[in-house]
């Protein structure tokens, strides 16, 4: 049967398109309330509408915190219009049923971002807007009750068409509602109980983008965003290509990352989420080149991050291999021309370092959290009898940072500033060290995620003239290895610290 429209609330925190809104419900004789705010906007804008504090003859309160908190209000959304009980208890009482709940939030989801006090946080918490969206909500068989201000036109459009809006939009809208007062509340917790790892798992990210499909086409897929937080593959603009896929977005962090390890000019390649050449230059274009020359095969449909801006002479080398995207802090107006010669090519301006304080991965049934690992060593050793060079420092120091990164087991191997060769994903060590030193050609020190249980990684540098290696150490048998590297007069560093990425 059709469900006639009286009565709408209407309390919002944006006013856009509330105006056009109310008088179309006004049109089709429906009776608007609002609350203070948006009573006023709308009668500036000459619609007919009644304050709700004459419907509850009770005045808004505490600077605002009680406004719609009462039982005229909730009594008109919740009661079960056909329960015969309910019905004649609003009567009784004077009540009105209320058929339509628009309300949008205090911006809390932004406000918290912002350099405001603690207090003015607090403040944009939104109890009373929750509180009707819920009512309404459940009352969704009775009540249609919006939360953006996008859905005015498609509850318009419905109405339009049958001048009732049908169950199904009805329990959508309510779905809607808990999808964002949980969210909502997620972000609250998350702001209240900083630092902690809590009892429920909170987590508050916005769509920001439909994708064509996940890791592979068969898979249905969405980027999700924080609501509430920074970060580098949030914050960043397009300038150019085809629309971000689900694995360009996968790559392009981490490859943001790693280039993000160096103080100096630094560019990172990548494929398949793994680096496949890194290298640090005193300019932007000799990095290129030389994280280009450690894997000219692999780069190809890669990605490439720079820690600088991208000039004109390196976009013109970018553009003789074939990449996916090219992701730097900015570009130069003519390095841009140039990049949108290939039409193609996503050319992402990065506005953020990475930020992230904690990593989840899924488990089946369950999700790991943990901080993310920002961490390196301040604590570092030589244990050989050998001492490295300054330079052999540098180049461990260097694949350090880009071991971090690489699927254990990891190996690089860095000479000049640069990865030569990168051993990844392998389920033994020694493996990823043949790897590593048969992909470098030639080499000067070698980096290693976690600690060598055998002597037999650095007897395989040794064949390979590797001069230093660098290791967290940390294994019953580090003196068998360190012994090894006393023998074939190569040094060590450990650092006390271990990076797998599994
Ligand atoms: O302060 S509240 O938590 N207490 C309330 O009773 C209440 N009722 C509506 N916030 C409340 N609201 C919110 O006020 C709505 O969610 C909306 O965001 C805003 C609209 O206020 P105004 O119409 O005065 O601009």
């Amino acid at each position: 049967k059709e469900k006639k429209m009286k009565r709408a609330l209407i309390s919002v925190y944006d006013k856009t398109g509330i105006v056009e809104f109310a008088e179309f419900l006004i049109d089709r004789g429906v009776e608007i309330v609002s609350t203070g705010g948006t009573y006023r906007h709308l009668v500036e804008n000459n619609v007919a509408v009644t304050e709700v504090v004459e419907v509850t003859n009770a005045p808004e309160m505490l600077d605002g915190r009680v406004k719609t908190l009462h039982p005229v209000i909730h009594g008109g959304i919740l009661a079960i219009r056909d329960n015969k009980e309910h019905m004649e208890t609003l009567e009784a009482r004077k009540i009105g049923t209320i058929d339509m709940v628009i309300v949008n939030l205090y911006p809390f989801f932004d406000e918290v971002q912002n350099d405001i006090t603690f207090e003015q946080k607090v403040e944009f918490i939104d109890i009373g807007g929750p509180t009707m969206l819920r009512s309404a909500a459940k009352s969704f068989k009775d009540v249609a009750v919006i939360t953006e201000t996008a859905d005015y036109s498609v509850v318009m459009d419905e109405l339009k068409g049958s001048n009732e809006i049908s169950f199904a939009t009805r329990k959508r809208l309510a779905g809607k509602v808990f999808n964002l007062t949980a969210a909502y509340d997620a972000a609250i917790s998350n702001f209240l109980l900083e630092g902690e790892m809590p009892k429920y798992l909170n987590v508050s990210y916005e769509k920001m983008m439909d994708l064509r499909y996940g890791e592979n086409p068969h898979q249905k897929s969405a980027y999700y965003v924080s609501t509430t937080e920074k970060g580098a593959m949030k914050d960043f603009k397009q300038l150019n290509g085809k629309e971000l896929s689900f694995n360009n977005i996968r790559d392009m962090d981490v490859a943001w990352k790693v280039a993000n390890e160096f103080t100096e000019t630094a560019c990172c390649g990548l494929k398949h989420s793994t680096p496949c050449g890194v290298a640090v230059g005193e300019t932007v274009l000799e990095a290129y080149n030389k994280a280009h020359s450690c894997d000219p095969v692999s780069i190809f449909g890669g990605i490439v991050a720079f820690n600088r801006a991208v000039d004109a002479a390196t976009a013109t080398e970018l553009l003789k291999t074939f990449l996916e995207i090219v992701i730097a802090p900015s570009f130069t107006d003519e390095a841009l021309e140039i990049l949108k010669g290939k039409k193609n090519l996503r050319v992402i301006e990065a506005k953020q370092a990475p930020v992230d304080k904690l990593e989840y991965v899924k488990v089946d049934g369950g999700i790991l959290v943990q901080d993310a690992d920002h961490a390196f060593s301040t604590d570092m050793s030589v244990v050989t009898e050998k001492e490295p060079s300054k330079e052999e420092m540098d180049n461990m120091v260097f694949g350090m940072k880009v071991v971090k990164h690489v699927k254990s087991n990891a190996i690089v191997v860095v000479k000049d500033g640069m990865a030569k060769g990168v051993g990844t994903g392998e389920t033994n060590r020694i493996w990823a060290t043949k790897q590593a030193i048969e992909r470098a050609e030639d080499g000067a020190v070698l980096a290693s995620d976690a600690f060598f249980p055998f002597r037999d990684v650095v007897d395989e540098c040794a064949k390979a003239k590797i001069s230093a290696i660098i290791q967290p150490g940390g294994s019953m048998r580090d003196q068998e290895s360190v012994d090894a590297c006393n023998e074939h007069g190569i040094s060590m560093v450990m650092t006390g610290m271990r990076h797998f990425k599994h």
